[in-house]
């Protein structure tokens, strides 16, 4: 049927109807979710947002495809649960706060406020009735409570640590934030001080957080990698070094040190302390030379970047270290800055023949390199080590009773012989940390432990908390706010009664985030968890975020489920069955003659066909990036939404490319997304006329072009249905301009033609809901449709509409012909193959002989080479 001329149709007005149907879903409160044990449920999250004050492209993606997944499971039957909140601690609100004179609570829910009317606006299907903040009180007071159960189980502890210290802000710098060893804010010469906080032992759950990764078939690949990687597993050896040399030497007892690599021993030339080692402490209480280099160290930083790039250095100590296999050998102990005091033992022995570091290390010092593993082939008479240590495979020499074994073999043989002499044993060492929570911030959980000087850290009794924020704080002085704060951390010791101190650290924002989508499943619980809830509605069937959260967020929320599944709060051991992780938005940036980046927005075309600003200078157009502030190529979602709407942008935001891959936001795109929004308001509106009214029964007989665009319906409904579930929706996308080309050259002549129309057109929106949810609803409505379409199921494709034609094609053994077999037309080499080999006739022809080639003439010869 020809589209009705434009002129006589109504324009899709997109603001009009998308907020027409934002309130009749909100009015009907179709997404509200509610426990209904026996029903089938399905929880869609996606990663909540930071209140920064505007939502920005990676949100509407992120958002986009968390809906279409939530809208369709809702179609398929499942009781769904698609909550939304907010990751609202942090230190932005106190910069604000410092830079503007806005207290962060008043810029955090203002920030709120217009960031929930923006998600609003993108009609997401989600259950509002369950927001909450993270800095709420009510949310604060159960982390709390959970903070104090952690503590009573063991898993929490303090202790003191080597921090980067702020000596301007008076402050606690993560390692990113020391930049060449300043402070990023402050720009003065960053400190090492050893500070007390509080700590949650993840790495009492380092086993299982890895071996757990191996089941986790719905997480990507890489991200298991990633957080295998972080956990960082190495088997190996502690092995004792008897000292002597020095006073320090006998109190201290033997020298503990970690190796991954024990049959290198033998090749040992000198052993290494860290600047942090009780025993360097000790030696330098004597010696202040020793004392300079270890504050030099500490000029390093923290950081496991800085160590691993910096010259490696030594300080020689008076002490010796005897080789535990070889009494008449010592080693020299040296103090070497690239020794780490938290990892393994904080003290190494090094083999350089072996070892980058050692050996760089030993060609400065000028220590003997012995090589003790000799590669596959060498000759052991001539091979020696030039600037580069041998980290290869090969058979131990120069090692007496390992001579001749494989590595591994001497691994073991040698931990056997450590044991024999209680000289070492074999160990597994993780990388992972234990997670140091404690930070001197303001707008943080307060962690609701008093310190009292005779009864030590006092939990907070219980029905003492919430320990609320004091709000009548001041940013003006550098430092932590709570702890200059008058009156707020005088309190009575809950234990004997006398004068104590609050702790005045909030907790890491990464706290917040480790168990909110499990408060999600009763946000208004008086304890942490409902666990009714929380085990009907736990795990996450999909999470949906950024691949930027791959290791700590995602690694924190699994140890958090874990512990909670420890007390027995919750069921599930993970928090996370699938993980789907997008890619970002890009796109191409703009430089103004002077080199200043100019925001897409101010770029228009010149008359000469170049680009310009607003204001006439000239512009060139660079690579296409990440969206970015610093670049200013950011394209604000407001005012997509506002000029196109909603539906628009998430049809342009699925269809591009693969969601897992990055896509690049472009006029033309958001353009050609808007025109099909269009097209499928007339193909719908100039066949209304004339369709049968809803719920004719079908047609006894249909034939010809009709049938022809039932089986492209019904296989659209296979095909979309198949993409969504596999994240494809790109190629949902693609199918539903194929079925929109379909429709759009269909000639109705008859009843049963225009009942076919009328069964496209509504399998066309149907299948679009989930993507363009308001645009169909309305069509829903005019193509007679009482009920809302976000409540209505989702379309099944009758099966013998899919069915394919069949071909015959013949099988050749040597080019003989000895079989003919049936197939579905356009079937795969592997299915031809696989028919013609399972056939009687050609396995006699066969006789047994192993296929030297195999060549399939699509839907006509296969051909069998022995
Ligand atoms: C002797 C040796 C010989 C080593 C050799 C390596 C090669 P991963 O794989 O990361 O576990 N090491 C141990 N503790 C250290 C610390 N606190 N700071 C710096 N380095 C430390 O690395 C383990 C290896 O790193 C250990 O094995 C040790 O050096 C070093 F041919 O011992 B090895
Ligand atoms: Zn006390």
């Amino acid at each position: 049927m020809p589209e009705r001329p434009h002129a006589q149709m109504s324009r899709y007005n997109a603001k009009e109807i998308e907020v027409k149907w934002q309130s009749a879903w909100s009015n009907a409160d179709c997404f509200r979710a509610e426990e209904a044990p026996g029903r089938e449920k399905y929880y869609v999250l996606e990663m909540f947002p930071y209140p920064s004050g505007r939502i920005h492209m990676g949100h509407v993606r992120n958002y986009t495809i968390g809906d279409v997944i939530a809208r369709y499971k809702r179609a398929r039957g499942f009781n769904v649960l698609h909550p939304m909140g907010w990751d609202a601690f942090g230190l932005p609100a106190e910069n604000a706060a410092m830079e503007r004179k806005i207290h962060p609570a008043k810029w955090t829910y203002d920030n709120i406020a217009a960031m929930r009317d923006q998600l609003k606006s993108m009609g997401l299907s989600l259950d509002w009735s369950r927001e909450f903040a993270t800095c709420d009180p009510e949310y604060y007071a159960q982390q709390q409570r959970l903070f104090l159960e952690f503590m009573a189980h063991d898993l929490v502890y303090r202790k003191e640590t080597w921090v980067n210290w702020d000596p301007v802000d008076h402050t606690v710098l993560a390692n990113e934030q020391v930049i060449d060893g300043k402070g990023w804010r402050s720009g003065a010469p960053v400190e090492r001080r050893n500070l007390p906080g509080w700590f949650f032992k993840i790495t009492a759950f380092a086993e299982e957080l890895l071996d757990e990764l191996q089941r986790m078939e719905r997480w990507p690949e890489k991200v298991r990698l990633m957080q295998a990687n972080w956990i960082g597993r190495s088997e190996g050896a502690r092995v004792f070094f008897p000292l002597e040399g020095a006073p320090a030497a006998e109190t201290h007892g033997p020298l503990e040190v970690f190796t991954t690599r024990p049959d290198t021993l033998f090749g040992a030339s000198f052993c290494a302390l860290s600047p942090h080692h009780p025993l360097t402490a000790a030696l330098a209480a004597t010696d202040p030379d020793l004392r300079a280099f270890v504050a030099e160290c500490d000029r390093l930083g923290t950081s496991e970047e800085a160590i691993e790039t910096a010259e490696k250095r030594g300080y020689k100590t008076p002490l010796t270290a005897r080789h535990p296999l070889n009494a008449d050998r010592r080693l020299p102990v040296y103090v070497a800055n690239f020794v780490l005091m938290d990892y393994g033992t904080g003290s190494i022995f090094g083999c350089p023949a072996h070892d980058q570091r050692d050996l760089d290390f030993a060609r400065k010092y000028d220590l003997s390199v012995t090589p003790v593993v000799l590669p596959p082939d060498a000759d052991p008479a001539a091979f020696a080590i030039g600037d580069e240590a041998y980290v290869g495979d090969g058979s131990i020499y120069n090692s007496e009773f390992l001579n001749g074994l494989s590595v591994p073999d001497a691994k073991r043989r040698v931990v056997e012989r450590l044991a024999e002499l209680t000289a070492g044993r074999g160990t597994v060492q993780f990388r992972l940390r234990d997670w140091g929570v404690s930070r001197q911030r303001y707008w943080g959980c307060p962690i609701p432990v008093i310190h009292c000087a005779a009864c030590g850290p006092v939990p907070v009794p219980d029905e003492q908390l919430p320990v609320t924020l004091p709000e009548d704080v001041g940013f003006d002085t550098p430092g932590n706010p709570l702890a200059h704060h008058p009156t707020w951390k005088q309190v009575d010791c809950p234990r004997c009664g006398a004068a104590a101190e609050r702790d005045t650290d909030t907790m890491d924002t990464f706290v917040d985030s480790s168990w909110y989508f499990a408060r999600f499943c009763s946000p208004r619980a008086e304890q942490p968890l409902d666990s009714a809830a929380s085990n009907y509605w736990l795990p996450v069937d999909q999470y949906i975020g950024g691949v930027e959260h791959a290791v700590l967020h995602l690694l924190y929320a699994r140890f958090f489920t874990r512990a909670l599944q420890r007390f027995g709060t919750v069921e599930a051991a993970e928090p996370f069955a699938g993980l789907f992780t997008q890619g970002m938005i890009t796109h191409a940036t703009y430089r103004a003659e002077d080199g200043a980046w100019i925001e897409p927005s101010e770029v228009a075309q010149a008359e000469t066909g170049g680009l310009k600003t607003g204001d006439g200078r000239a512009v060139t157009q660079g690579r296409v990036e990440k969206m970015s502030k610093s670049k200013r190529n950011t394209v604000d979602p407001a005012t997509i939404i506002e000029t196109y709407g909603a539906d628009t942008a998430r049809w342009f935001m699925l269809s591009d490319s693969p969601p897992e891959r990055e896509m690049e936001w472009t006029d033309a795109g958001i353009e050609g997304a808007w025109r099909f929004v269009n097209r499928l308001w007339r193909l719908v509106e100039s066949a209304l006329d004339n369709l049968p009214p809803q719920g004719t029964p079908r047609p006894a007989v249909i034939e010809g072009p009709a049938l022809d665009l039932r089986r492209q319906v019904h296989k659209a409904v296979a095909g979309v249905t198949h993409d969504i579930e596999a994240f494809h929706f790109n190629k949902a996308v693609a199918r539903l301009y194929e079925l929109t080309n379909g429709l759009s050259g269909y000639d109705a002549r008859d009843a049963a033609g225009l009942w076919v129309l009328r069964e496209a057109l509504e399998m066309l929106v149907r299948l679009t809901g989930p993507m363009m949810p308001h645009l169909t609803e309305e069509l829903w409505q005019r193509l007679g449709h009482t009920g809302l379409l976000a409540d209505a199921v989702w379309p099944d494709a009758e099966r013998d509409l899919l069915i394919e034609e069949s071909v015959v094609l013949a099988v050749q053994v040597n080019g003989k012909k000895r079989a003919t077999i049936e197939l579905p037309r356009d079937a795969d080499k592997q299915a031809a193959e696989e028919a013609a080999l399972a056939d009687p006739a050609v396995q006699r022809a066969l006789q047994g002989h192993a296929l030297r080639k195999v060549i399939v003439v699509p839907n006509r010869i296969v051909n069998l080479v022995i």
